[in-house]
């Protein structure tokens, strides 16, 4: 993606010099396939035509092309006919999540998002057998523990999705509940009760929503109505009623920040005890309708040197400084300790109790379990500058 620009070009470099044909696709490319200038060979787009022409020219030509060579995806090829990826290349158990996609596209259109542009707003999906054979072929590879669906929005086709879930209770019935999922999804997934039900039912522990703002009139502002459909905190409130963690997507750096907005982040941090949250700056991403609006007003800032491209109505220092102060506060040990000790009371027993099953209880998990207790233990209960915060909580529990 394009945060990591920079280091995609450098391994490109450094790919040349070793006399290697370079080839790279994915979601920066797709997006902006011109910040990869001196790339060989550029795959543009999802899974498809292009990536048929590619590979027949890869086994056709070795040799670096004398210009570039771009591959367009004009033909996706639906999401039901993807192959199984090759799990069996990796050793699962030495990764901390596995991923599994579901679904591509979302229904809204939140202005500085370009998912609607890149992937569609009616979402394409998988069918529930494929998704199994995808889960199957991962615990061939080794046990992650955890697994990620890597879907835009997870709930973004509701019908589809509770036709999905059921086959994940029984996946995990009959596999002894092996893995622990997790997914992005609008916070409007609060009003669905049965969605909820059924993703307690098969062990989801995680859902990152992308609050952004808890400000009304921002959300209306950035055409994130979907999140005003109920109270916020209520929505909160109900997803850990359902064992559901909450992660939280906080964007800060809005037309309509004002000098108050990090205190009412940070109240709003409090309230809803949200333990882990990721509080971006703005930033412009092109094919979105923030990025033509900003353009159309002469906002759009070039240089490389900033933190984001965006020229904030506010000074630009002083909106840096109220990202620093958010993420700081909300990171203090006592302050995020709190929050996950809440969690520990409010949201984790909600969870349904698992069996003592053998894809539980074995010999990898205890060697893993055993590894971060040790770790626990000693970088934190030991040696950090934290560790009373660590044992105080630690006490309450
Ligand atoms: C899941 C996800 C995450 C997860 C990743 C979990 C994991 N373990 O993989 C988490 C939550 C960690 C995450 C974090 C972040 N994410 Co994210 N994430 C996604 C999401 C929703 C899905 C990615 C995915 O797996 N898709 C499924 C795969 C199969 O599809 P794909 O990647 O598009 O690949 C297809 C093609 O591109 C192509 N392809 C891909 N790679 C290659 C390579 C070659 C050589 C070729 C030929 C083809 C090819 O083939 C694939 C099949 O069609 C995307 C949105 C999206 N739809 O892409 C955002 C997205 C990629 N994330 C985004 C961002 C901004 C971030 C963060 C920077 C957020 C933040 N500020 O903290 C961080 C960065 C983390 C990091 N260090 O890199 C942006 C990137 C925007 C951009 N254009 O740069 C996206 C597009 C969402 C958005 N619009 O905001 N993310
Ligand atoms: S709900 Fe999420 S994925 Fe959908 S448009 Fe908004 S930010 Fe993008």
């Amino acid at each position: 993606m394009h945060i990591q620009r920079p280091r995609i070009n450098q391994i490109n470099e450094l790919a040349h010099k070793a006399g290697k044909l370079t080839v790279v696709g994915g979601p920066s490319v797709s997006g902006c396939p011109e910040y990869y200038p001196d790339f060989d060979v550029l795959h543009v787009g999802e899974l498809g035509d292009a990536m048929d022409q590619m590979i027949e020219y890869l086994d056709t030509f070795r040799d670096r092309p004398t210009q570039q060579i771009r591959f367009e995806t004009r033909d996706r090829l639906p999401l039901d006919q993807f192959p199984i990826p090759a799990y069996n290349l990796l050793n699962l158990n030495q990764y901390f999540i596995g991923s599994v996609q579901f679904s591509s596209g979302c229904p809204y259109r939140c202005e500085f998002c370009d998912i609607p542009e890149l992937y569609g707003q009616n979402p394409r999906l998988k069918t529930p057998q494929q998704v199994l054979a995808e889960l199957d072929t991962i615990m061939e590879s080794g046990n992650p523990g955890g697994i990620y669906f890597v879907d835009d929005n997870f709930v973004g086709n509701r019908r589809a999705v509770t036709e999905l879930l059921p086959h994940l209770v029984d996946w995990q019935k009959v596999n002894g509940y092996p893995v622990q999922f997790a997914c992005e999804a609008t916070l409007n997934l609060a009003q669905s009760p049965k969605l909820l039900e059924l993703m307690r039912e098969a062990y989801f522990g995680t859902v990152f929503c992308g609050i952004e703002t808890p400000d009304p009139d921002a959300l209306k502002f950035i055409s994130k109505d979907q999140n005003l459909s109920m109270p916020i905190l209520d929505a909160i409130k109900t997803l850990n009623r359902y064992g559901l963690e909450v992660v939280s997507g906080i964007i800060i750096g809005l037309d309509t920040d004002t000098p108050e907005t990090c205190d009412r982040i940070l109240d709003f941090i409090r309230l809803s005890n949200i333990p882990m949250l990721t509080i971006n700056l703005l930033y412009a991403l092109p094919k979105t309708p923030l990025w033509r609006r900003l353009e159309a007003e002469g906002r759009i800032n070039f240089d490389d040197g900033r933190e984001s491209n965006v020229e904030f109505l506010m000074p630009y220092e002083e909106v840096l400084e109220m990202w620093r102060r958010c993420i700081t506060t909300a990171y203090e040990p006592e302050f995020l300790y709190d929050r996950f000790a809440y969690q520990c009371q409010h949201t984790y027993p909600n969870r349904i109790k698992l069996p003592k099953s053998e894809a539980r209880v074995n010999k990898e998990n205890i060697r893993r379990g055993l590894t971060m207790m040790a770790n626990l233990f000693l970088r934190v209960g030991v040696f950090s500058s934290y560790r009373k915060t660590f044992w105080d909580m630690a006490n309450l529990l």
